[in-house]
């Protein structure tokens, strides 16, 4: 992509609006525009990260074995009358009238369709168990949107609904969930602490927030030590092996961690003073087990070996991706700009070209452009005439992994400088060498 035809406004001046770093840096790197209290527009900075965010996120939902569908936004209030949750969810459901006057919402949440989905189809414990995620938008009129898309009225989620049999299924159906949000978490190079939590108004009696620690988290925390340095499960852990994944859950359930809502003063207190982590948190998932809480009202039951019918034990899990990159910005990020972990940067690559005009800065920089697109990397060219000190503030603004510079002076030489984004360090080298150290063939 030449960021001469990009669409890429950034701001120089500090928002004013903006509170913490991640909104500032959003804003301030053209990736989001406020539209209204609580809601954004993404602008292709950003879209393309909130793509990369949603790519592994259904990755590792696939690899446990949850199934995508997409429902939709708008629903409709009788489904949430059958649930009892029409009246009881107040006044964060946004509630519509269609041109009928019937009672629509725009959903917070899915439990309700996603059950009638269910009961409409399956009817058989062979059918079981099932699985079925989408990632579509949400909206919770928030008493207190902020932070950007921290806590936004209309957000994006990726929210997963189990059916099983029994207790024992559901709760392996859990644990696959919760492995899943280990992996998921770390691949976009995040610490997440999986940490009991109250249900709120999901319900149910088994629940935990996927944490993430910094400073500007909204909720206080506490946990052990040992979870900052807890191995996460591999790509070759294995889902279909109930006591693999009861293993690891148990490993990572071991340790203290709580939010404050389910803080136990007595159970800190037995952690050794120099193990204990009391921080603010981010809660980027949470997960759920309410058994029969949506399948008893609704009726969404199955046939079991017994031949007698049985309401399924469910549960649901959610992420929020949007959320997600203001966590990611939040724990990485320098005084200049965002430093994108590399699986989710919006681009592997800027290629700066110092001196457009000049016949051999833009006679390498397209060749190195062609190089990397032909290698499959994602490459922003800064092909714009904009002065250098300008090129490289955005550059450390957007926070790409790695910048590939291109002046007059090595260019003559046939060198071009490598400057890595995270670590700051910066080498002259010939092209193909340059080529070479970025996995790309000469
Ligand atoms: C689980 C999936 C649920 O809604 N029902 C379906 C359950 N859980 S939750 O904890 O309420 O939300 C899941 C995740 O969504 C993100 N999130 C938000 N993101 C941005 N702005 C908001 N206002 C907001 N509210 C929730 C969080 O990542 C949360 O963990």
């Amino acid at each position: 992509m030449r960021l001469s035809r990009y669409f890429l406004p950034i701001l120089k001046e500090n928002p004013r609006e903006a509170d913490i770093v991640s909104h500032r840096l959003m804003l301030r790197a053209g990736m989001i525009r406020q539209q209204g209290a609580g809601s954004f527009s993404w602008l292709p900075l950003g879209k393309r990260v909130l793509d990369k965010v949603c790519r592994i996120v259904r990755e590792e939902q696939d690899r446990a074995g949850a199934l995508e569908i997409l429902m939709p936004t708008i629903q409709s209030a009788d489904l949430w009358r059958e649930s009892g949750r029409y009246d009881d969810y107040g006044k964060e459901m946004l509630r519509i009238k269609d041109r009928h006057e019937r009672d629509m919402l725009f959903g917070p949440t899915n439990e309700e369709m996603v059950t009638e989905i269910f009961r409409s189809y399956v009817k058989s414990y062979k059918d079981l168990p099932l699985n079925l995620y989408h990632i579509q938008w949400k909206f919770r009129d928030e008493v207190r949107p902020r932070f950007g898309v921290m806590r936004s009225r209309e957000f994006l989620m990726k929210d997963a609904y189990s059916f099983d049999l029994d207790y024992e299924g559901a709760k392996a159906a859990y644990n696959r969930m919760f492995v899943s949000y280990l992996r998921t978490f770390t691949r976009m190079g995040l610490q997440a602490i999986p940490m009991r939590a109250d249900t709120g108004p999901i319900g149910g009696d088994l629940s935990h927030e996927f944490i993430i620690l910094a400073d500007t988290g909204e909720s206080q925390v506490f946990c052990h030590r040992d979870y900052l340095s807890l191995p996460v499960p591999g790509a070759d852990v294995d889902f279909a092996n109930d006591g693999e994944i009861g293993g690891i859950v148990q490993r990572w359930t071991t340790p203290y961690a709580a939010t404050e809502e389910m803080h136990d003063e007595a159970a800190w207190d037995a952690v050794p003073e120099a193990d204990k982590v009391s921080a603010r948190g981010i809660e980027v998932g949470h997960i759920f087990h309410f058994g029969e809480k949506y399948s008893k009202p609704m009726g969404a039951k199955v046939t079991g070996p017994d031949g007698k019918e049985h309401f399924v034990s469910m549960g649901s899990y959610g992420i929020g991706p949007s959320r997600l990159i203001a966590a990611i910005i939040e724990a990485s990020h320098d005084e200049n700009g965002i430093i994108w972990p590399e699986s989710i940067a919006p681009f592997d690559i800027g290629l700066i070209n110092m001196k457009v005009g000049d016949a051999e800065c833009d006679r390498i920089c397209a060749e190195l452009y062609a190089a990397f697109e032909a290698a499959g990397k994602d490459v922003l060219y800064d092909d714009t005439d904009q002065r250098a000190g300008g090129k490289f503030a955005t550059a450390d603004l957007i926070g790409l992994p790695w910048q590939v510079i291109v002046g007059p002076r090595g260019a003559a030489a046939g060198e071009v400088e490598l400057k890595n984004r995270k670590s700051g360090e910066r080498v002259t080298l010939p092209v193909a060498e340059a080529l070479g150290k970025l996995g790309v063939a000469a």
